[in-house]
């Protein structure tokens, strides 16, 4: 799957200006390189709302080659025939995870190296790393970690790391900078134009 971190775009309906399917195509002709649904938060859909949202996001992904990603949700990754699946600290173990999807791509939040230590970051294709600037999509975000944080991780550990966390076109250069992948929410969902934002932070 070469390198799908580059620019990795999360959602879910509630980051959305415009529907959520014409978000994503946008994006991707933009070109991201990896999508994870994210349906996730105060506003988001629940139920068979989310899995209907999931088929259509999974199909527009499978149609341009470009790897989905479910967050959290391993019966949704089953549903969806998702090519991967992100797990955060204190959502699913991945441990079980991995015994579940042998073979697909797992990524694991990771804030500091405290969660490092605890972490069976061994059994993880890849680590999300952050937030690395102040962000207002997630309600319990960590502490804001830097490019220095970002660095410190990415220094002990052998797999690829995807920054995340306030990336924008002010910012995605700092992170490029490390070597590490950008993973973006609002600045593509919450924009008029995803595909020009997307363009800029490639
Ligand atoms: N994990 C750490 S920060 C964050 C997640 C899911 C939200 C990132 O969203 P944005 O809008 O790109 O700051
Ligand atoms: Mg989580």
């Amino acid at each position: 799957m070469g390198n799908y971190l580059h620019t990795y775009f999360i959602m879910g309906s509630q980051n959305c200006r415009n529907e959520p399917e014409e978000v994503l195509k946008k994006a991707i002709q933009g070109g991201v390189t990896a999508f994870q649904f994210r349906e996730k938060g105060e506003d988001a859909l629940e139920g068979e709302e989310k899995v209907e949202l999931g088929h259509r996001l999974r199909q527009i992904c499978r149609e341009h080659g470009v790897p989905f990603f479910v967050n959290d949700d391993v019966e949704l990754v089953h549903v969806l025939g998702a090519d991967g699946v992100h797990v955060g600290q204190d959502d699913l173990d991945i441990t079980e995870v991995r015994e579940e999807f042998p073979s697909l791509q797992i990524g694991l939040s990771v804030s500091t190296e405290e969660e490092l230590h605890i972490s069976r970051w061994d059994l993880a294709d890849y680590l999300g790393v952050g937030p690395v600037f102040k962000t207002s999509s997630k309600d319990d975000a960590k502490a804001v970690i830097g490019v220095e944080g970002l660095r410190a991780i990415q220094g002990k550990v052998s797999i690829p790391v995807v920054a995340i966390g306030g990336i924008d076109e002010t910012n995605v250069h700092e992170v490029r900078k490390t070597g590490a992948g950008a993973s973006v929410i609002s600045a593509i969902a919450g924009k008029e134009r995803p595909e020009e934002v997307v363009r800029r932070l490639t």
